[in-house]
């Protein structure tokens, strides 16, 4: 280094994302990490796990932290065990980014607001811009948002269509505290391949059976073997019910079937290289109202 050139300040923080379910917290999640590493899907409370994402980005990096959709109706066992992934991923974190829908800002987001720890800066992140184009409507809602808590920042974007987002992690970066990284620079995410196998056929179990039968199954990888580049897959969709079962089945195993090559097709592009892949239905009668049951699906906080 020359004499006068000042070394570029590293910093690098932990930054949780928050908001009540389906306002499309891991769609920005995985804008901002670059690649899709957590699930995303129209159904609310989709995220069941704390997943956290890795972004390196010249001397700074953010470790991005997805949460569970914050549910303030009534639930079970899960939606309880839910609200206390939210919570506990709240500790020890440099920064929060609320997230809420554009046009939007009801009790359900105050309840979150509700659980932002005192010390930590949160910014606020107006997504889905794109359903709210004229300036005309965005800006006194904007106005109107900013006065429901001090917030260090407000950033309308929309994670779909990718707009504003890079002024956002911008904006983030420069508030992360000055120390050296916390992950090495070419880490993506704190969870293994088994975690993101089960995780994508979670998700496509969400995207293609309707109702209540989604909320009702978890998926659990039975074996994960890997030799060279091929992965040999095995998992379960666990439901409640025998009528779920033969709905995720479908009519000649056709539902399943297409679950099933949807989540290789995922896993092979995340994992970058060929999965063999099987899935099997089990039925579990009551499961998600069951906390011991909950733990031994791998629950963490039931
Ligand atoms: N129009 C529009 N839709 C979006 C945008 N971001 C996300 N969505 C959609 O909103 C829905 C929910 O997205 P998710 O990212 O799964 O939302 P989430 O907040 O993680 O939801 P939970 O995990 O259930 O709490 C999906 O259908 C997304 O495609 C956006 O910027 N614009
Ligand atoms: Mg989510």
């Amino acid at each position: 280094m020359r004499r006068n050139e000042t070394p570029a300040v590293i910093r690098s923080g932990v930054v949780a994302i928050v908001g009540r379910p389906n306002v499309g917290k891991s769609t920005l999640f995985n804008r901002m990490v670059g690649q899709k590493v957590s699930i995303t899907s129209a159904k609310p409370q989709t995220t069941r796990h704390r997943i956290a994402g890795i972004l390196t980005s010249g001397n700074a990096q953010a470790v991005f932290v997805d949460t569970p959709g914050f549910q303030t109706r009534q639930g079970g066992a899960l939606n309880r065990v839910l609200n206390r992934t939210v919570m506990h991923a709240l500790e020890g974190v440099d920064l929060v980014l609320v997230v809420i829908e554009a046009g939007r800002f009801d009790a359900e987001d105050r309840r979150v607001l509700a659980l932002l720890p005192k010390a930590v800066p949160s910014v606020l992140v107006v997504n889905k811009s794109d359903k709210l184009p004229e300036k005309t409507r965005m800006i006194p809602f904007l106005q109107a948002a900013v006065r429901e808590h001090d917030f260090a920042e407000v950033v309308p974007v929309s994670a779909r269509t990718g707009r504003n987002v890079g002024e956002l992690v911008r904006v983030l970066m420069d508030r992360l505290p000055a120390q050296p990284p916390l992950y090495p620079a070419d880490e993506l995410t704190d969870r293994d391949e088994r975690f993101l196998a089960a995780e994508l056929v979670r998700e496509k179990l969400f995207r293609s059976v309707g109702d209540e039968v989604p909320y009702g199954a978890a998926v659990v990888i039975e074996k994960f073997e890997q030799e060279g580049k091929l992965r040999r897959i095995h998992a379960s969709i666990v439901v409640e019910k025998s009528g779920h079962k033969a709905i995720v089945i479908g009519r000649a195993g056709e539902k399943l079937k297409s679950i099933a090559t949807a989540a290789r097709l995922d896993m092979e592009k995340l994992f970058g290289g060929k999965v063999f892949l099987e899935v099997w239905v089990k039925v579990k009668k009551g499961w998600s109202d069951n906390e011991a049951q909950l733990r031994q699906l791998g629950y963490e906080h039931a």
